[in-house]
């Protein structure tokens, strides 16, 4: 009986307690003196993780512009509105906030690990400094 529960608990912390909350702020300014930027440049996470984006400061969103074959590019997200997203499908997303993405605001999620999208994602048309910030974080990965 004892081993049964065991077994149990164990399936249940295994297929609940794995999947992940990643937070990332919306920020006017980061601790690195960045201005109009999010807390995290790239986050690497898992699928079937969950990113969470706080509006931390005000005039900012999240809007996709690209992701992996399939992924249905969600509606960009309004100012100042905390958006929670679910990535079920692995590879790199390239996201940006409307009014400052010119000025470099714009991140990217890699999930599980897979860059094999990652050319598409560089022909993403960006402009100004997201376009040398995009170049600078696939580089990176
Ligand atoms: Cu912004």
């Amino acid at each position: 009986m004892k081993f049964i529960l065991t077994s149990i608990f164990t399936f249940l912390f295994l297929s609940v307690g794995y999947s992940k909350e990643v937070v990332i702020d919306m920020l006017n300014k980061r601790d690195d003196g960045q201005k109009m930027v999010y807390s995290q440049d790239i986050a690497k996470i898992d699928v079937g993780d969950t990113i969470k984006w706080l509006p931390t400061n005000k005039g900012h969103n999240v809007e996709f512009l690209g992701g992996p074959d399939g992924f249905e590019l969600p509606a960009k997200s309004g100012l100042n509105k905390e958006v929670s997203i679910t990535f079920d499908k692995p590879g790199v997303y390239l996201y940006v906030c409307t009014p400052h993405k010119v000025m470099g605001m714009i991140a990217l999620v890699v999930v599980g690990g897979d860059v094999s999208n990652k050319d598409a994602i560089s022909k993403v048309k960006m402009m100004g400094r997201g376009k040398k910030k995009l170049a600078e974080l696939l580089g990176q990965i």
